[in-house]
């Protein structure tokens, strides 16, 4: 197989040794998410061929508009997998990972989710399998993909406590699983970090590997429907923006987030974010009052600390 990597001037190449990034570190800080994405790429390797994406040729290294940062795009496809990519930040004061795997439409597996963002002396995490389908109302799907893994989630809830508020969409495209978190920057963390990625990686390797394909026209495109209002939800709300504005600038990064990191939300479907998100329209306001956000963030915690409960009852 043809094996590419980026190497540590940003310059694209081909590397006869493997896939991935090359791991030396650019930067000052502790940790580079460079070591988390070639974990995750080679452990795909030992499951599915996987093939370089067409946006890989367009998307591959940039440097920041101070020319202190750099930005690094791998892209790749498999049989069951549409779009698998990632984005690393490495500067003098961040170090950013996004890194997502979207299956195609005819499997109904959640999509891998990973967002850290660090800087000298804070993390915001997002580390969760995203359910494609609704888990609160449709039982079924939250019984086919998250019941055997509330011990996954639990083995890193204590370590990694609840972030804070949370808009209420972003909690809905959380799984019960999700770790959102925030923490100080050390290398205790970035090591327990690093090993809940592999664990949930591996967990997300499997279940794509285990999904029979849809032959259903109707789920598969509820499947697509719920792929194309997750990437529209992303490509208009991500929390990254000002950041990759501010680094490479308005039409760059706008470029960057609808045609790579949200690859398909222009393809995939018609509808827009307002069709998707009607609330956003008239009232933008009242969906981000305190009052709202709180609300929901209770609910969450009781919810959370239900299942606790349950499963203490359980296993005991
Ligand atoms: C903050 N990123 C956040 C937050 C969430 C996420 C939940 C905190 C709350 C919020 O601002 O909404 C991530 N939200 C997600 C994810 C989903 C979601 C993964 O709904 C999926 C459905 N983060 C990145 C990248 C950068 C980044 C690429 O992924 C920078 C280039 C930065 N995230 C970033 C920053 C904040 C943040 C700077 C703090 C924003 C703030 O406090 O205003």
């Amino acid at each position: 197989t043809r094996t590419i990597g980026i190497n540590n001037s940003g310059e694209w190449k081909r590397s006869s040794t493997k896939t991935g990034y090359s791991n030396i570190v650019r930067c000052c800080n502790s940790v580079s998410y460079k070591k988390f994405v070639n974990f995750a790429l080679d452990q795909t390797t030992h499951h599915t061929l996987l093939l370089p994406s067409p946006l890989q040729e367009k998307y591959n290294s940039l440097n920041s508009k101070d020319g202190k940062g750099e930005l690094s795009m791998l892209s790749f496809q498999a049989a069951k997998i549409r779009l698998l990519r990632s984005l690393i930040i490495e500067s003098e004061t961040m170090q950013v990972l996004d890194f997502t795997a979207f299956p195609k439409a005819e499997y109904d597996t959640p999509i891998f989710c990973a967002n850290f963002f660090t800087t000298a002396r804070t993390n915001i995490v997002v580390l969760d399998l995203n359910p494609l389908h609704d888990i609160i109302n449709q039982g079924d799907y939250k019984e086919k993909y998250f019941k055997s893994l509330i011990p996954l989630g639990l083995k890193y809830a204590e370590h990694f406590p609840w972030g804070g508020k949370l808009t209420s969409e972003s909690i809905k495209f959380f799984s019960p699983i999700v770790i959102w978190t925030k923490f100080t920057s050390s290398a205790q963390n970035y090591d327990i970090l690093y090993s809940a990625f592999k664990d949930y990686y591996k967990v997300w390797l499997e279940l794509v590997g285990s999904a029979v394909k849809e032959t259903d026209e109707s789920q598969i495109l509820r499947n697509l429907q719920a792929q194309h209002r997750y990437l529209t939800w992303r490509a208009e709300k991500d929390p990254g923006q000002g950041v990759l504005k501010k680094l490479i600038g308005d039409t760059l990064a706008k470029d960057l987030l609808r045609n790579f990191l949200f690859n398909g939300v222009d393809e995939l479907g018609s509808k827009k974010f307002s069709d998707y998100f009607p609330q956003y329209r008239l009232c933008l306001a009242m969906v981000n009052s305190q009052h709202n956000i709180e609300g929901y963030l209770f609910i969450s915690r009781l919810v959370s600390l239900h299942l606790k409960l349950i499963v203490a009852y359980l296993t005991n």
